[in-house]
């Protein structure tokens, strides 16, 4: 018999910080009313607020240098929707996991639906993996994947594709995400605009094979592995593939994947606008795709980004429903606290950004009132909103204080000991 965390445990670890939370809430509420705002109201839009977790977050993470293992680590897709179910217990802000194959695979999709079932989790969008080549392949991707030169290779990577689709299906999803490490190490190793038609011959196969109900996020990135040239690099590539695709094409933001000091919450704005945007791949970075923490280093562009959701939600912009997804790597710390902790600050940003007084924000921009605007998103952002979000986890069977009773449960001590330690899951990084 496994150990898991019991909803005993939580209510009795609950019980001790009841009364303050109870305390600061309503205080909270008497500050928010002064604004015209409804402490219930903003409760219930945290209460049903979500956000998914990858399977692939749960192991520890590495740099190319070196991995250092965690004790009790998931060895396999099992184990990862042990941990994931933890994740939710305690936070109950992500419900859904974003499984990875070949790394997910199993020879039972139906019973491995069952088991996300018997820890509360469903599945959101499924990842594929082209950026690294598996035992027996037949063709290699170190020159590439869908974009390949090599006719054979391109047609493996579409297939592959093709086959997560399949997967997604029997799991109850209903987006494919694509990454694609391609891209050149040298000028002159490859022809942009021939790898660029390439990759759009290839996806428009993939592309034909999604279901009725199903959409193909498109994910991005400037650099890495490619250090000279990345074949879909930036939002405006991918805007290109996605529009040349079809409705059911749209561009994945991962906040790491951009250039240094880019305003990723105007492209956000602009990929809205485009009814474009599929979603989000959360983490935090100070250099490049460095998948730290989400809000860890800046959080207050992580309510940028959210300022401009909140804002196209509240005036019914169309085609608006955004996929949202962490993506980390968690090299120093337990993952289970990395991945409570960024799902709370996600949920932060969100309730922050739910803050802002949009009708007087609306009115000072129009009367180009630079400070009056600005003043308006700082308001927002300044507002300590713990209490809604201990709140809503409470409400929902939460923890108050999550990495606090995870930490007492004693989960990772257990599961050290029922999972000895193979050393062979791999914690990716896309
Ligand atoms: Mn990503």
């Amino acid at each position: 018999m496994s150990f898991s965390i019991s909803a005993d445990f939580i209510g009795q670890e609950n019980r001790q910080a009841e009364a303050a939370l109870a305390e600061d809430f309503h205080h909270l509420g008497r500050q928010l009313a002064r604004r015209g705002l409804d402490i219930e109201a903003t409760t219930r839009r945290a209460m049903d607020y979500a956000v998914a977790v990858p399977t692939w977050g749960v192991g520890t993470g590495g740099t190319r240098f070196a991995r250092f293992p965690g004790p009790g680590e998931p060895r396999n897709i099992y184990d990862k929707l042990e941990d994931c179910g933890v994740i939710n217990q305690l936070s109950r802000a992500t419900p859904n996991v974003s499984p990875h194959f070949p790394w997910d695979k199993v020879s039972d999709y139906s019973a491995l639906r069952q088991q996300a079932a018997s820890h509360a989790l469903g599945f959101d969008a499924v990842n594929s993996n082209t950026f690294q080549d598996q035992p027996g392949q037949k063709h290699s991707y170190k020159f590439g994947s869908l974009t390949h030169a090599d006719k054979a290779a391109r047609r493996q990577a579409v297939e592959h594709n093709l086959e997560c689709i399949e997967i997604g299906q029997r799991l109850g999803s209903t987006a494919l995400t694509v990454w694609i490490a391609d891209g050149s190490n040298f000028p002159g190793q490859s022809n942009f605009t021939a790898a660029f038609d390439r990759y759009i011959e290839s996806l428009s196969e993939i592309y034909a094979g999604l279901p009725k109900n199903w959409l193909v996020f498109l994910e991005h990135k400037l650099y890495e592995p490619a250090f000279y040239a990345t074949v879909i690099s930036d939002w405006g590539s991918n805007f290109m593939a996605a529009s040349e695709l079809g409705p059911k094409a749209k561009c994945l933001v991962d906040l790491g994947h951009h250039a240094p000091n880019t305003n990723i919450e105007q492209i956000v704005a602009r990929l809205i606008r485009a009814k474009k945007l599929a979603g989000f791949h959360f983490n935090d970075s100070k250099y490049g795709d460095d998948d730290l923490d989400s809000g860890s280093v800046d959080p207050f562009r992580l309510f940028l980004v959210f300022n401009e959701l909140v804002d196209a939600e509240m005036r019914h912009a169309p085609d608006f429903a955004p996929a949202y997804m962490i993506d980390q790597s968690h090299n120093v710390t337990d993952p289970i606290e990395s991945l409570i902790g960024s799902a709370i600050e996600i949920l932060r940003a969100y309730v922050q950004a739910s803050l802002v007084d949009r009708a007087a924000l609306r009115a000072a921009q129009e009367a180009s009132d630079a400070m009056a605007g600005h003043r308006l998103i700082k308001q927002a952002y300044t507002t300590d909103v713990a209490p809604i979000l201990a709140e809503a986890r409470r409400r929902k069977g939460g923890a108050i204080d999550p990495i606090a009773v995870y930490r007492a449960s004693g989960y990772r001590a257990e599961k050290a000991r029922e999972r000895p330690s193979s050393g062979a899951v791999a914690a990716g990084i896309v």
